[in-house]
């Protein structure tokens, strides 16, 4: 059976966890903590790297690193016809520059609001920090929006795995998606209605310090009172 070293908040292995759940794969999954040097991990990996995802397909004697090599691998490897390519060579490229965007303005924009409110208490939160990112999370909106209202508002959870769970992990930390970015908050809402959501959604994620229970979605009953 597949095996997977994984942290459940962490969005790389979230869209690795897409993606076996989209293929119908079983698996094993091995979860570390926030930190965590797990020793498979070190003797698996090259030299230097303790980083997760790390996938073990023993049909095919390979260890992989790298959740993008994961994910082509995944998808050679398993998924039928085309199932998540469209026709269209545009569709196709739009997608992959959606998530590359995701990954780059995005990732970059929301990282310090998940570093800030993951590891402090309340009182300890930069406010200024959070107001710069906060600031970047609304003009990346703003231009995913535009790709939105250009058309792929249809475009599959499974396509647009890497961008559905940085909103998703962004949300969980409080940023939403404004208002007025209909076509993206559209898509999204459509995302998070998906069974594959459900069935992938990080069972804890950090919070002011403690792994917490996420379940459904949401930050548990005792730290909810705090979020904001
Ligand atoms: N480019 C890597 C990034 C993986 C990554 O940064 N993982 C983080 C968790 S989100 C990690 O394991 N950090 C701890 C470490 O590197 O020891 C991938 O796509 O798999």
């Amino acid at each position: 059976m597949i095996t997977l070293y994984q942290r459940q908040d962490c969005p790389f292995c979230w869209r690795v966890r897409l993606i076996l759940s989209a293929l119908d794969l079983e698996y094993r999954s091995v979860d570390i903590a926030l930190g965590e040097k797990h020793p498979d991990i070190l003797a698996i990996s090259p030299q230097g790297r303790s980083s997760v995802p790390v996938l073990i397909d023993p049909q095919a004697e390979l260890v992989i690193w790298e959740s993008s090599v994961i994910i082509s691998y995944l998808m050679e490897q398993y998924a039928g016809d085309a199932e998540c390519s469209e026709d269209n060579a545009a569709d196709n490229a739009r997608i992959a520059m959606i998530n590359s965007y995701a990954d780059s303005a995005l990732g970059s924009a929301i990282k310090d609001t998940i570093f800030e409110k993951r590891a402090k208490t309340v009182s300890e939160w930069d406010r200024d920090l959070l107001e710069q990112s906060d600031q970047r999370w609304r003009s990346c909106c703003c231009e995913l929006n535009r790709w939105f209202e250009q058309g792929l508002c249809s475009a599959k959870p499974i396509q647009l795995a890497v961008l559905g769970t940085r909103l998703a992990l962004a949300q969980a930390y409080g940023l939403q998606i404004p208002r007025q970015q209909i076509a993206l908050r559209c898509w999204f809402e459509a995302f998070v209605r998906s069974a594959l959501y459900r069935q992938t959604l990080p069972r804890s994620i950090y919070w002011q310090g403690e792994c917490c229970d996420y379940a459904g979605g949401e930050i548990s009953q005792k730290f909810k009172s705090v979020s904001s």
